[in-house]
């Protein structure tokens, strides 16, 4: 950017003055260019986190909603900082099919066409899921049923053909307590088999992208946790044996700051290699870090919810097939907690990388800082 200026001021010396005369005019331009040039240059950017994570040969995405893109800042920011969106509501079932074969596909398509004009990807989120299901999907008997999942899935992921690099098919399939499936609608109409027939469908209707079973409580240390990867690891050894279509699992990763919620990840590199040894590769789809337990104090908030970034990132980034990590939001503003989990305090939560007003905070520079050791 500086050198064509700086070559055109030096050539304007006359080259009849005496040599000693012509090289101190030279230098003089050359000093009082180079001052001028610095001053104008802004402040060296901050790296961001989707470029220190491409460097690393790892994507950084954020979920976003129509909405909460109608704020400039936001926009900017999630095109800054992100490599990739998903749709954290606007791409699920009652959106998507309110009334039974009227599909509406306008508000994915927005973001959709948001990720386009930012040279960012979108993936999608999700599938079958036993949660935002609308009334009519509920009510339908066991063949109708699976009928309406293999119209739904046939549609939506034909829809979106070749433009989405994977897709959650199938969220949350196992149990809280770890005994086993989830005793969803889906698991006590259709049987076990309802996630290897979801997961043939989306590959019959887009053989590109990378199908990916999304779930969540894998993270920590504690015995429930070890429970739910034993159940999770037998579905996922059946569905290796049976040669169904899939290519990655996804680790929700909804962190806390204090004890309700992991905070230490000794067991999580462990784990990790188990699912690389079933040829998966792994993505981190919705961390955020819940405040929700700790006390008002900002300063020592940020620190504690920076810390639980600190060690969850410590854990995940040194496995090879780790391929995304991509946060529940970016800024706090945006956060799904202070609807879902509130504060008993009332005070908003401040679980994401970024503070309400989109601006850097403890925990962006712990991710920066982790992004750049692995
Ligand atoms: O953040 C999402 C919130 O806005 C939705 O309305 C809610 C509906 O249950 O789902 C939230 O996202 C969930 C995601 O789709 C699946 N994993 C858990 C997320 C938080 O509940």
């Amino acid at each position: 950017m500086t050198a064509p200026g700086r070559t055109a001021r030096v050539t304007v010396v006359p080259l009849s003055l005496p040599m000693r005369r012509r090289q101190l005019i030279v230098i003089a331009v050359v000093a009082a260019l180079g001052w001028s040039v610095a001053r104008a240059l802004p402040p060296p950017a901050a790296p961001t986190l989707q470029g220190l994570a491409a460097a690393r040969g790892l994507r950084w995405g954020s979920a976003v909603t129509n909405d909460q893109l109608r704020d400039p800042g936001l926009r900017r920011l999630v095109s800054e900082q992100s490599g990739l969106i998903v749709p954290e509501s606007e791409l699920k079932w009652d959106g998507v099919e309110a009334a039974p074969g009227r599909f509406d596909f306008s508000a994915p398509d927005r973001l959709l066409a948001f990720a386009r004009a930012q040279g960012l990807a979108m993936r999608g989120h999700t599938l079958v899921w036993h949660e935002q299901l609308p009334a009519w999907v509920k009510a339908l008997p066991p063949a109708e049923l699976d009928r309406a999942m293999a119209t739904y899935i046939r549609t939506v992921v034909g829809h979106y053909r070749g433009q989405l690099p994977s897709w959650d098919v199938v969220n949350e399939p196992i149990a809280d307590d770890g005994t086993g499936l989830r005793r969803s609608l889906w698991l006590e109409r259709l049987g076990p088999d309802y996630i290897a027939r979801a997961l043939t469908r989306a590959h019959q209707a887009d053989p590109q992208a990378a199908l990916v079973i999304n779930e969540y409580g894998l993270e920590g240390d504690d015995a429930k946790t070890a429970r739910k990867r034993q159940a999770f690891l037998t579905l996922l050894r059946q569905l290796r044996q049976s040669g169904v279509p899939l290519n990655a699992v996804g680790l929700q990763a909804h962190l806390y700051a204090n004890g309700s919620g992991p905070t230490t990840f000794r067991t999580l590199p462990a784990f990790l290699r188990e699912l690389a040894a079933l040829d998966l590769d792994i993505l981190v789809t919705e961390l955020d870090v819940n405040d929700r337990e700790l006390p008002a104090a900002i300063p020592e908030r940020d620190r504690a919810v920076a810390a639980v970034y600190g060690a969850f990132l410590a854990a995940v980034l040194p496995e090879p097939r780790l391929k995304l990590i991509t946060t529940w939001g970016l800024s706090d503003r945006t956060t799904w907690l202070n609807a879902f989990m509130p504060r008993a305090d009332g005070l908003p939560q401040r679980p994401l990388p970024f503070d309400e007003d989109n601006r850097p905070k403890a925990a962006t520079a712990t991710i920066q800082a982790a992004l750049e050791k692995r």
